[in-house]
């Protein structure tokens, strides 16, 4: 048998890519309802108001979760859901009934719960005091996490605090395509990252010294990479280009959770090095940690990985004067041609290279416990129910975590594919289907049918389950 006999196999769904429910009961807005709402954001101006609505039809992800045969779910919570205006001053009881159903059905049925906290979706009140730019909102949301872990805490054992600090910082408050659509270059990203990291820093911590010793359970938080490698992989600045760029990526939060408590200097030395370069005369634009700070080295029980897609490096061009991200980062990112692109324009087919990360998050992070907390492929345009190609990325896929674990000695404990079933897809809306389930958005029902691909993840999982994992890869050995 090629898994572990207790390894976990998941699904992931986020709170605001699925409930719909914007305005039942007393749930609070939240910047994603805020953001959806403005013109021009969305793809045709669509929005998650009602989206697969599992706020009433929480039953019909259940029987989808039964087919699948997953031994575990991951999911999110709204946070304004629960605290509608981001605070506990006010709890949302239904909310607390809606959570509490969702977990006690799954626990009864054998699922354990993944939660995370904070996927995309901040309360607009919190917001409208300045949100993730803001220093206090380290503190609100440890108040969020405590609430949480006091009272779902008893039944959920793992946890992630925030879904890819890299997309909220990045695609929110730099590029502007998410929400709250900041587009500050080149400073309001770096200030929102470094106040997730205090986040969830004070979130592990909590946990750490009041819930864990009773509750027993796991805190992280999940960060998304793709595998880079140089262009070409004798050329120096092609090399030097890569580093740089996995220190703007996954460096930048899982370095400080998991090795220095600080960020990597590649990428504190590239930003000031253009502060200097174009005379920038703020303070320095990468924060730093002080003694007034939580300690963020070690504040990780696993290492969370969200992975879809690969690049190859060289430098960028440097020409830009500006302060930005891009011209901090100065790297170009290239396609190799033999890597077909199906779904998501971003999304490049590379199974192999989420075994390679995983190698090198062993040998960079000190060999951690690892879940891969997303991994999936989309559909775009015309609907297939027979989606061979996404079933075979998933074979593919888990093929390469299996050769991960018994080839390179990696410690991973489970993979969550993305999604249980099609959903709203952020920036794209309902154009782009990441489900193992199709849903019908046309239909008031909504209905939920599985694709070829969630007939394939169940008979891998249920093969696995077997002891029986016996396919053999029919692709050609790769360069891998
Ligand atoms: C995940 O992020 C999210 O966690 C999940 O909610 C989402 O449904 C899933 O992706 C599928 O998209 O548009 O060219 O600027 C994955 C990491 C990083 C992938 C940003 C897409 C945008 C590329 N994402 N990237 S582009």
């Amino acid at each position: 048998n090629m898994f572990p006999r207790d390894f976990a196999w998941g699904a992931g769904t986020a709170a605001y890519q699925i409930e719909g429910g914007s305005q039942a009961d007393l749930k609070g807005p939240s910047i994603w309802d805020t953001f959806c709402h403005e013109k021009g954001r969305v793809f045709e101006d669509q929005n998650g108001d009602v989206a697969c609505n599992s706020y009433e039809l929480w039953d019909k992800d259940l029987e989808c979760i039964h087919q699948l045969g997953l031994t575990h779910y991951r999911l999110s919570f709204s946070w304004a859901r629960l605290l509608p205006d981001g605070t506990t001053r006010h709890v949302n009881q239904k909310g607390v009934k809606y959570y509490n159903k969702v977990i006690d059905d799954l626990l009864s049925s054998n699922v354990s719960p993944m939660v995370t906290l904070y996927h995309f979706d901040l309360p607009q009140a919190l917001q409208d005091q300045g949100g993730w730019k803001s220093p206090i909102i380290a503190v609100l949301f440890d108040s969020y996490a405590k609430f949480c872990f006091q009272t779902f805490g008893d039944r959920v054992k793992l946890w992630i605090t925030i879904n890819e600090p890299y997309v909220c910082a990045k695609l929110g408050n730099e590029d502007g395509i998410h929400a709250p659509g900041i587009q500050e270059k080149g400073t309001a990203a770096y200030l929102v990252g470094h106040n997730m990291l205090r986040a969830h820093a004070m979130a592990w911590h909590s946990y750490d010294s009041v819930y864990r010793r009773e509750q027993k359970g796991e805190v992280s938080l999940a960060v998304n990479s793709d595998w880079l490698e140089p262009l070409r992989h004798d050329h120096e600045e092609d090399i030097a280009a890569t580093e740089r760029n996995r220190a703007f990526t996954l460096g930048w939060f899982a370095w400080p959770v998991f090795v220095t408590g600080d960020y990597p200097e590649i990428m504190r030395c590239a930003i000031e090095a253009q502060s200097i370069k174009v005379n920038y005369s703020g303070a320095s634009r990468l924060p730093r940690f002080t003694s007034d700070d939580p300690v963020i080295l070690g504040t990780a029980d696993f290492f969370a990985l969200n992975y879809y897609t690969s690049r190859k490096v060289k430098p960028g061009q440097g020409v830009e004067r500006n302060i930005c991200m891009k011209s901090d980062r100065n790297v170009e990112e290239v396609l190799d041609p033999s890597w077909p692109i199906c779904g998501v324009s971003w999304l490049a087919v590379m199974p192999c290279g989420l075994r390679k990360l995983l190698k090198y998050i062993k040998e960079t992070f000190n060999n951690p416990v690892v879940y891969v907390t997303e991994n999936g492929f989309s559909q775009v345009g015309m609907l297939q129910m027979e989606d061979i190609q996404r079933a075979g990325y998933y074979k593919e896929t888990i093929l390469e975590v299996s050769k991960a674990i018994q080839e390179d000695g990696v410690d991973v404990r489970g993979y969550f594919a993305w999604s249980l079933m099609d959903n709203f897809e952020w920036a794209d809306g309902f154009s782009v289907r990441f489900g193992l389930f199709h849903v019908d958005f046309s239909d008031p029902k909504l209905r939920r049918t599985m694709y070829r691909s969630g007939k394939e993840y169940s008979n891998i999982i249920a093969d696995t389950n077997n002891g029986a994992f016996l396919w053999q890869s029919k692709r050609k050995k790769e360069k891998c």
